[in-house]
């Protein structure tokens, strides 16, 4: 049987980049896309799209029914700065849509789940360098409390009920094709836009802030691999860390001078701070790359480089 896919969370930061992938490989019409917004063009053209509200559980089972659906990415979140405004609609829309789409695999409907999870799974007591696959979880935002449930009930759902669920513990994520979707490490894409606009950043996180990061077409490959990988491959269900590139505000903008000389950035420290702080600086991703062979392509020259290009072409800026 052919696979029919389903992306709930199509306009955003991964579901931008990742529907336009997922269609070169599977083809157009066995890609459906899906937000409660609308999503780019180059979506809206190239294939299905439905408006879909992911709490809308009767539309979510029409959906799946109407197109016969077999797997599913559900990338519809609030992410960690937003959640932290508005925690029950987080928790709701994070936790609800998460077990709507289990229930689904529970009941034979699809076959296959992509749930992404976060490095903010994490909290202060982890172990802050080469943060291990197994340790000290005790996050403290709203965002990272519904991540570490969520990869719980991976777990419990795939050990109890055989859904075949698969999971990465994403890291910052940097790409040209959107924004950046609410999130603490948000900067290092807003960065970008700034620095080609206005030359100048004022960055909401201290000059030091390491944090662990990733180009966007390592974490779509990343994403597709996992899911292409043969099912025995897969010896975690709760989420695989995944371990990308870690940098400061001060770093990435000192690679960005190299291209923009009179660049500058200033710093203004805000709530997503504290968030920041209480995030393992980097990442151990052993598992991923022995169990279904995880290999990372991009560093920050890399990233700099593509993301300056793609952002000058796509708005015409010059620098
Ligand atoms: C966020 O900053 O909230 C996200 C994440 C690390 O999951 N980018």
């Amino acid at each position: 049987m052919k696979d029919v896919i389903l992306v709930i969370g199509s306009s955003g930061q991964i579901g931008t980049e990742l529907v336009l992938e997922l269609r070169k490989i599977y083809g157009n019409n066995n890609v459906v896309a899906s937000d409660i917004r609308a999503s780019s063009i180059e979506i809206l053209d190239s294939g299905p799209f439905e408006t879909l509200d992911v709490l809308d559980e009767k539309k979510l089972r029409a959906i799946v029914i109407k197109y016969k659906i077999t797997q599913v990415y559900l990338l519809a979140a609030l992410l960690s700065a937003k959640a932290e405004k508005d925690i029950e609609l987080a928790w709701k829309l994070n936790v609800r849509s998460h077990s709507n789409i289990l229930e689904l695999a529970k009941e034979r409907l699809i076959k296959k789940i992509f749930w992404p999870s976060s490095i903010a799974v994490f909290g202060s007591k982890t172990p802050k360098e080469n943060t291990p696959q197994y340790t000290i979880m005790e996050p403290n935002t709203v965002y990272g409390i519904s991540k570490l449930a969520g990869e719980r009930w991976n777990e419990y759902y795939h050990d109890k009920f055989g859904v075949d669920v698969r999971s990465l513990r994403y890291p910052g994520l940097i790409g040209w094709m959107s924004e950046a979707g609410g999130g603490t490490t948000d900067y290092a894409v807003n960065i970008f836009h700034e620095a080609l606009k206005t030359k100048k950043y004022c960055c909401f996180l201290k000059k030091n802030t390491k944090l662990p990061m990733m180009y966007m077409k390592d974490a779509i490959r990343a994403t597709i691999d996992i899911m292409e990988a043969p099912s025995e491959k897969i010896k975690i269900r709760s989420s695989y860390n995944l371990a990308g590139i870690s940098f400061t505000p001060n770093e990435i903008a000192k690679e960005i001078k190299k291209y923009i000389k009179d660049f500058e950035i200033s710093y203004k420290p805000d709530f997503r701070q504290k968030i920041a702080d209480s995030w393992p600086q980097s990442i151990n991703d052993q598992n991923a790359q022995c169990d279904w062979g995880w290999k990372l392509n991009y560093n920050l020259q890399k990233i700099t480089k593509d993301m300056l290009s793609n952002l000058k072409k796509k708005y015409q800026y010059n620098y």
